[in-house]
């Protein structure tokens, strides 16, 4: 039979690449994301190979969240995969300079958002003991660098959720999985830098990841048999060591 996966943040790169994956594999997409024509974008390109529903809602938005959720057809209701990858950096400051309203956004997209959807969809799972939920960490939640302090809290905190997620849903027997990609070349650095040069130049001078990169490591996650779950990937771009290091030319 075939799975049925809710993406978050499927308007753009590490989500979007992810739903072309998935819809390669057959797997039917619930797309998630607040610009409806982008989802209606991958919506039409994706039909042909697999169903796809869109929902709109920005996952700050507590009732929003649940209401959209709640509001899925029948078809799409018994989700099987979560993928909970809404989020980005705001800014790149130091401590002392930082804006809280930045540091808002981090903390309730990238954390209490990803929790909102996982509230909304883990009761389906546990009633019928299946489920599969990927959070979209970052090397940044494994290692502390200048200037990233809440971005690094805020995927700190899902390694956390992601392994609280794992113990608490083993008796169910409910997949839990972390993927932490380093360097990825999307709408990430615009985001960050709110657009201009700076946020052309993160990904000059090497081959970063690309989305797809990310994507298909998710896919060999979610495709494993059974009785094997793979817990965490920490990737990189080969030009990359660590947060801090990385080879440009
Ligand atoms: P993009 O900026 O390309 O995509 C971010 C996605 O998140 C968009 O689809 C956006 O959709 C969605 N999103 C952002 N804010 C909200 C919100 N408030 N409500 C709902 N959806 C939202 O970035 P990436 O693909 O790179 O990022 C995806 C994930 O990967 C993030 O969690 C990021 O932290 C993580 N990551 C990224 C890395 C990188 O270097 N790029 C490296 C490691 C991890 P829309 O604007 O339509 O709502
Ligand atoms: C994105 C990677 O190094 O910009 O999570 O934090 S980094």
């Amino acid at each position: 039979m075939k799975k049925t996966a809710l993406i978050t943040g499927a308007t753009s790169g590490i989500g979007r690449a992810t739903a072309h994956e998935f819809a390669k594999h057959g797997i039917n997409l619930v797309l998630c994301g607040r610009r409806q024509q982008r989802l209606d974008s991958v919506k039409k390109a994706l039909s042909r190979e697999t169903d796809v529903y869109t929902l709109n809602f920005d996952v700050r938005d507590k009732q929003n969240t649940f209401e959209a959720i709640d509001s899925l057809p029948e078809q799409f209701r018994n989700i099987d995969i979560l993928i909970n990858n809404a989020g980005n950096a705001h800014g790149l400051d130091p401590i002392e300079n930082g804006s809280i309203e930045d540091w808002d956004a981090m903390m309730d997209i990238n954390v209490k958002g990803l929790l909102y959807v996982s509230k909304a969809i883990i009761p389906g799972m546990t009633e019928r003991k299946l489920g599969h939920i990927i959070n979209i960490g970052s090397s940044a939640g494994k290692e502390v660098y200048p200037k990233g302090n809440v971005y690094c809290a805020s995927k700190h905190a899902v390694l956390a959720i992601t392994e609280g997620m794992r113990i608490d849903l083993n008796p169910y027997g409910i997949k839990v999985s972390a993927i932490n990609p380093g360097l990825v070349e999307t709408e990430f650095s615009q985001v960050r830098f709110k657009g201009g040069s700076q946020a052309d130049n993160v990904y000059k001078g090497y081959k970063a990841l690309q989305p797809e990169d990310v994507a298909e490591a998710i896919y060999f996650a979610v495709s494993r048999p059974p009785h094997v779950n793979i817990a965490d990937i920490l990737m990189f771009c080969t030009a990359q060591a660590n947060s801090t290091i990385v080879k440009k030319s």
